[in-house]
């Protein structure tokens, strides 16, 4: 048992922190001496498809997004609005699926798995073309799409010098500065929650010096016209069934300062003005409301946030616009580099020295952050949830849909919301999940004759909820307890009953789906999910065939037992108590268990079958160590995970964006912080763009997510019924400080460290408490009263 050595650990109430810990965030920015061009761009990168894109920076505030290229001569704002999908509802539910159900357990059970696998792809799938294999922009499901451009085109090509562009993660904002035929230029431009609107302010030291044709396009579906002055850009996307979907608008207005502003055709022109301000607002006719998705306002939405913004002076919208971002960004402040260090490197020359085997604190602290600012531009409360490329996609045909992938995917991206201290931009993703509930519970009937509600590993805006055109990918009811991990970890982290008892009935109607999905093994008499796949792996089955589908597969075991313990837990917070939670409470003691293999590693399938790909990127039987926690008081497990998870890399795991960041965060929770900073580092190395965004490839935003949660899990643990701090510093991390970490039990946390060792760490709690803190084998019991940040000195 760890003791407390007094000596060392020293309680100081209610003191400031440390100089180190006090001192602002610093200038965090993103930052090249190039615009985002094709031609400095390395065409043996993996990235190669979307040089310039991948080189652009992203602004947005949840809902409008804006990837800034900083060409002087052809500026250039490839743009998003979340709810921009292509496709619309449509009833995917096969409802001769369930007929079958008894008949797959049946072979499963009896080890036919090549005749229960053609009768699973035969029949548990959905009805019409699902997601068109990821190609779903022509069909019902859709997918995100790009809103199109808003160029600012200059007059000339001249030649320029002293370029500088940047995203300065602090205040939000992306600034281009240049000089040109003798005068100094400076674009700005921002995404404002407040104001909705992109703001670009074009201005030069010398009078009359702004020059450029504003236009709007898309590659497809749009109509541009001019009308009182102002940009009208419009048009709908295919529904997928032969007809037209989502409906959008665009508007853009120019304000300048002397000069000329002009238009003609579907153009605006500014001349000779000396300074311009460009404001766009963007709206679409899609609503998150089932079954009908539609019917917002949007034309007059968008025309109200656009005529409200341009009444503002453009110094009042970013103030507005930075006040907001900072009230999220700057709870949280790392420092792993020399703050007094100047910042000299342009940031494509620091990857590129990662690459070349260099160790940059600032360039991974500068990740870090990064993972929190994409988070507080793309996953606002009230918008919908961060999809795989967040809310920036530049393609009509966007990668996977850009949809929202549930076998792990949209869960990544809110792993850092509560850590990091953006636990509100958690509810983009509760609000959806309540979304989903209506079109899953029917799933759960129709496809599968079951009660309560059911999502399998792709969903969408428009609620569908029905497993995949494949089995293989397409079947994992398990989906539908690891999202549910994310409403209750919001609890956890908050302590906030009225949250709790909104979320209550959807986590204990999911719960439901699961008792009457769950069936005897024949052989054991314990309750296993199936049929079921461990996500997207295969095995190789006794009978000699390829399977994915089983029986008792361990991840929806474990997601099932952690949904039940959950359910109960709220209950008992709560003061519930009805036939579901005694059902529960039956069934908990039958639920298969995670098994360990002959070879000492966590089993993925109920039985110990061949792995033809032992380095799959999935790694769902560890979901127990991370991000479940029911490994974490169990040495056996824990070492069995070790075991698993090195054989998985050993054959080449970890090799998507997305994965490498699981693994920091797995290595983090076997507190082996030199290999989780090694993922950190091989994704900076192999798995970044130029503009630092995670390249699965290709561009896949969960992969930024993760890798900032991995940071996070490195410095602060809280899964384990306590709070541990600087559980995996790794060896190279020697300084630092953090301050703003959450823990669970509604916890704030700092710390410095200094030579690798703990120095001083402070506690802040909003109730009255006690609070568990572990470092290294000390462990105290601290006493907290509301607001009073408690210190302690190692
Ligand atoms: C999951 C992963 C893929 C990809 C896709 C979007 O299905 O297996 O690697 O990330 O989601």
């Amino acid at each position: 048992m760890i003791g407390i050595k007094p000596c060392f650990l020293l309680l100081l109430c209610c003191q400031t922190l440390t100089t180190a810990l006090s001192q602002s965030a610093g200038h965090l920015r993103l930052w090249y001496t190039e615009p985002a061009d094709a031609s400095v761009a390395d065409q043996s990168d993996p990235w190669r498809d979307d040089p310039e894109w991948l080189r652009a920076l992203p602004l947005g505030n949840g809902n409008l997004g804006a990837m800034m290229f900083g060409d002087p001569n052809n500026e250039r704002f490839q743009l998003n609005e979340k709810t921009l999908w292509s496709g619309s509802p449509t009833d995917n539910n096969n409802p001769d699926a369930k007929l079958y159900l008894d008949e797959i357990r049946s072979l499963l059970f009896a080890g036919k798995f090549k005749e229960a696998t053609e009768l699973t792809n035969r029949t548990q799938v959905c009805k019409g073309a699902g997601s068109g294999h990821g190609q779903g922009a022509n069909v019902p499901f859709g997918c995100f799409q790009t809103l199109g451009d808003l160029w600012l085109n200059g007059t000339n090509n001249d030649h320029y010098t002293n370029y500088h562009r940047e995203l300065n993660l602090n205040e939000a904002v992306a600034r281009v500065t240049y000089d040109q035929n003798g005068a100094t230029f400076t674009r700005e431009a921002f995404v404002s929650a407040p104001a909705k609107a992109l703001v670009v302010r074009l201005k030069a030291n010398k009078k009359g010096r702004i020059h450029f044709t504003a236009t709007l396009t898309r590659p497809e579906r749009f109509n541009t016209t001019v009308r009182d002055g102002i940009l009208i850009m419009t048009g709908r996307l295919p529904d997928g069934k032969g007809g037209e979907g989502t409906a959008y608008t665009v508007r853009v207005q120019i304000k300048t300062k002397g000069g000329r502003q002009f238009a003609s055709g579907a153009n605006l022109y500014v001349e000779e003005a000396d300074e311009a301000t460009v404001v766009l607002t963007a709206s679409t006719d899609y609503l998150p409301v089932y079954p009908v998705y539609k019917g917002r306002d949007f034309e007059k939405e968008c025309k109200t946030a656009l005529d409200k913004a341009f009444t503002q002076s453009y110094k009042n919208l970013k103030k507005a616009h930075i006040q907001n971002h900072r009230s999220f960004f700057d709870r949280v402040n790392l420092q792993l580099a020399d703050p007094n260090a100047p910042d000299t490197v342009p940031t494509d020359v620091r990857l590129n020295r990662v690459k070349a085997g260099a160790l940059d604190h600032h360039l991974t602290q500068l990740y870090f952050q990064y993972g929190r600012y994409l988070l507080i531009a793309s996953a606002r409360e009230n918008t919908l949830p961060a999809n795989l490329q967040g809310i920036w996609a530049n393609k009509i045909q966007t990668p996977w849909n850009a949809d929202y992938h549930t076998n792990i995917n949209v869960q990544m991206n809110y792993w850092p919301a509560e850590v990091c201290n953006l636990s509100e931009l958690h509810l983009s993703l509760t609000r959806f999940i309540q979304s989903l509930e209506a079109p899953a519970t029917r799933s759960a009937r129709i496809q599968f004759g079951a009660d309560g509600w059911c999502i399998n590993p792709i969903t969408n805006v428009w609620g569908f909820t029905a497993p995949g055109e494949h089995p293989s990918w397409g079947l994992t009811p398990g989906a539908t307890g690891w999202i549910c991990r994310h409403l209750w970890e919001h609890y956890a982290f908050t302590l906030d009953k009225k949250y709790l008892r909104e979320v209550y009935p959807t986590l204990k109607n999911a719960a439901r789906f699961y008792l009457s999905w769950l069936v005897l093994d024949p052989e054991t008499f314990l309750l296993v999910s199936g049929p079921s796949s461990s996500p997207e792996n295969t095995f190789r089955a006794p009978d000699g065939s390829t399977g994915t589908i089983s029986m008792g597969p361990t991840h929806d075991q474990q997601v099932i037992r952690e949904l039940f313990g959950h359910v109960l837990e709220a209950a008992h917070i709560l003061g519930e108590e009805d036939s579901t939670t005694i059902r529960i409470r039956e069934a908990l003691p039958g639920l298969f268990n995670t098994q360990i293999g002959a070879d000492g590693r966590i089993m993925e399938w109920a039985k110990p079958y061949v792995e033809p790909e032992p380095g799959h990127r999935h790694m769902s039987h560890l979901y127990g160590l991370h991000p479940g926690d029911a490994f974490s008081n169990s040495p056996g497990l824990l070492t069995a995970a070790q075991k698993s998870l090195e054989y998985r890399l050993s054959h080449g795991g970890g090799q998507t964006g997305w994965s490498a960041a699981w693994t920091a965060n797995m290595r983090a929770r076997l507190k082996q912080g030199d290999l989780a900073l090694a993922y950190i580092q091989d994704i900076l190395d192999t798995k970044s763009a130029p503009n630092l965004f995670n390249l699965h490839p290709p561009f896949q935003i969960d992969g930024n997510f993760g890798a900032t949660a991995g940071i996070a899990e490195m410095l602060l643990q809280s899964h384990a019924g306590y709070v541990e701090l600087l559980p995996a510093l790794p060896s190279a991390w020697k300084n630092g400080s953090v301050k703003g970490l959450k823990a669970r039990g509604g916890f704030e946390v700092d710390m410095t460290w200094k030579n690798g060792k703990l120095v001083e760490a402070g506690i802040v709690s909003q109730t009255e408490t006690t609070c568990l803190v572990a470092y290294g084998t000390e462990r105290k019991s601290v006493k907290l009263t509301p607001r009073k940040r408690v210190m302690m000195a190692f």
